[in-house]
């Protein structure tokens, strides 16, 4: 079995319900059980800046899915919630990426694992070290709750999550 993280965002529309149906379709898939979800954020866009605030949450899974097999599987969601990414580091619906898979370091042209930014964005480490204060980088072995960037400004609490029951509808 292996275990996963993934972020999940969104800033378009109702952007609770995307990241409720997102987590729904994940837990529906055959060979993916979510264990843990995160409180949700409200936080700062990152990137391109002139555009809505985010809701941000992330998701401890296990899955009997490969890696790709894992993106596929992100890939569809997203394709299914309709998103629309237009513009890079641009508005979407829901986004979907993994930030960790076992202690795996996979570097494909379309997969990178450590995620290639997760460091640098509280939005990700924030709710990250809330479900699983000890994650570390595999390749570093530094923990993720000791990175400079979970301090900086710009991600609110904007709902206390604590069973997942909570979170799906
Ligand atoms: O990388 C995920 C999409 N994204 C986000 C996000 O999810 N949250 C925030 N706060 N900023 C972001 N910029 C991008 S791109």
């Amino acid at each position: 079995m292996n275990n996963a993280y993934l972020s999940l965002g969104s800033n378009i529309g109702n952007r609770l319900e995307h990241l409720q149906q997102a987590v729904e379709l994940l837990n529906e898939h055959p060979s993916i059980k979510v264990l843990k979800v995160s409180s949700v954020y409200e936080t700062e866009p990152v990137g391109l800046t002139e555009q809505a605030k985010f809701l941000n949450i992330v998701v401890n899974l296990e899955t009997t899915l490969e890696a790709t097999e894992l993106l596929s599987a992100c890939q569809s969601i997203e394709n299914k919630l309709g998103r629309m990414r237009k513009i890079r580091w641009g508005p979407r619906t829901v986004d979907l990426d993994i930030l960790l898979y076992n202690e795996e370091h996979i570097q494909l042209e379309h997969l990178i694992i450590p995620h290639i930014r997760m460091q640098e964005r509280a939005f990700v480490l924030v709710p990250l070290v809330e479900i699983n204060s000890e994650v570390k980088n595999p390749i570093t072995g530094r923990l993720y709750h000791e990175e400079p960037a979970i301090k900086e400004d710009g991600v609110n609490l904007w709902k206390k999550i604590v069973r997942i029951e909570e979170f799906l509808q």
